[in-house]
């Protein structure tokens, strides 16, 4: 068995449920927050049979998209008066962070 954790972005999150739900997977969908940008996302848990897990990167990697962001770095410490606004920084989103751990599950 292998335990997925699939940290995705929110608007593909909804699609993405949808799709492995529909395929038969049990999913758990947690609300999550990225250390970097700060923002929320989500963080699926999935445990599956080591043969399923190429199927379950075949369908994150179909409904999770790269989406571009632009982060204002902290403004210098403005001396004499002036200002100089930093040009923002481009980051690059997912498509998705995916973690594929050795698992075994026990129902009780
Ligand atoms: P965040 O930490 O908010 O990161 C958002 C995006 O910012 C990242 O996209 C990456 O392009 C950029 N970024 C992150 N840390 C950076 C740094 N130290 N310097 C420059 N740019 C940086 P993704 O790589 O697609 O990651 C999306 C989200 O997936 C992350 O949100 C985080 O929640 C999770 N993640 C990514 N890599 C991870 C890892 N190795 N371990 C745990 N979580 C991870």
């Amino acid at each position: 068995m292998k335990l997925i954790l699939a940290v995705v972005q929110h608007q593909d999150a909804s699609s993405l449920v949808d799709a492995l739900t529909e395929q038969g997977f049990r999913v758990t969908k947690l609300s999550s927050q990225g250390g970097f940008l700060r923002e929320g996302n989500v963080t699926l848990l999935l445990s599956v049979e080591d043969t399923q897990v190429n199927m379950v990167i075949k369908t994150v990697r179909e409904h999770c998209s790269t989406r571009t962001r632009y982060v204002s770095p902290m403004p210098p410490i403005a001396e004499s008066g002036e200002f100089y606004p930093p040009a923002p920084l481009e980051v690059q989103v997912g498509g998705a962070t995916v973690f594929v751990l050795k698992a075994e599950a026990t129902r009780l």
